[in-house]
């Protein structure tokens, strides 16, 4: 189906630490796309129920979220950075990217973010069993869905000008 808002939507996903937000900042800078890093919005709006004491994270309120996005998003032209994608009603997004990083990569990342130990092993375990990339296939159409590797600086390269590529493609189109 063709989407009737005159700009897409691109989701950025992965676990914690695999490169979505800068990731998602080269792509806005490229493109001029609205970056929304839904974890800010959590805290900016109070979009949550109070704060897991156990994983050092706000609890949140995924109806509040979607909510307060929904206006955003069904006028297009955004690119949010979240990790985790069941929650979004499928026809906000034109594209899903899924950022995946080997486990070494992303210990030494989360490690250097000093996250506690808990955290960590949470997080690299979710990596290792494809939690997110699993969440995306479930979640959206296979077609939309791009699971790129964001291990390198040049991944992380290669990833923004698919992007842009593809809003090129996406624009050409309509
Ligand atoms: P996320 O938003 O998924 O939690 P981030 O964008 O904050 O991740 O990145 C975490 C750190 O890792 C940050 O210091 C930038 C670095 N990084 C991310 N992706 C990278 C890549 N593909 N190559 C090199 N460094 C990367």
């Amino acid at each position: 189906m063709t989407p009737s808002r005159g700009a897409p939507n691109v989701l950025v996903t992965g676990t914690p630490g695999t490169g979505k937000t800068t990731t998602c900042e080269l792509i806005c800078q490229a493109t001029g796309l609205r970056h929304i890093n839904i974890g800010d919005l959590v805290k900016e709006q109070e979009l949550h129920s109070g704060w897991d004491e156990e994983f050092d994270c706000f609890v949140i309120d995924e109806d509040k979220v979607c909510d307060s996005l929904e206006a955003t998003m069904a006028a297009g032209g955004n690119v949010v950075d979240y990790h985790g994608c069941d929650f979004f009603p499928e026809r906000w997004f034109d594209l899903v990217i899924v950022l995946q990083t080997d486990n070494t990569v992303l210990w030494n990342r989360l490690e250097k973010r000093n996250y506690k130990m808990n955290k960590i092993q949470e997080n690299v375990e979710c990596e290792i069993m494809q939690m997110i990339v699993e969440e995306a296939r479930e979640s959206y159409q296979p077609g939309i869905v791009q699971v790129l590797p964001s291990n390198t600086v040049e991944d992380m390269e290669s990833n923004v000008d698919r992007t842009v590529a593809w809003l090129a493609a996406w624009r050409a189109g309509q």
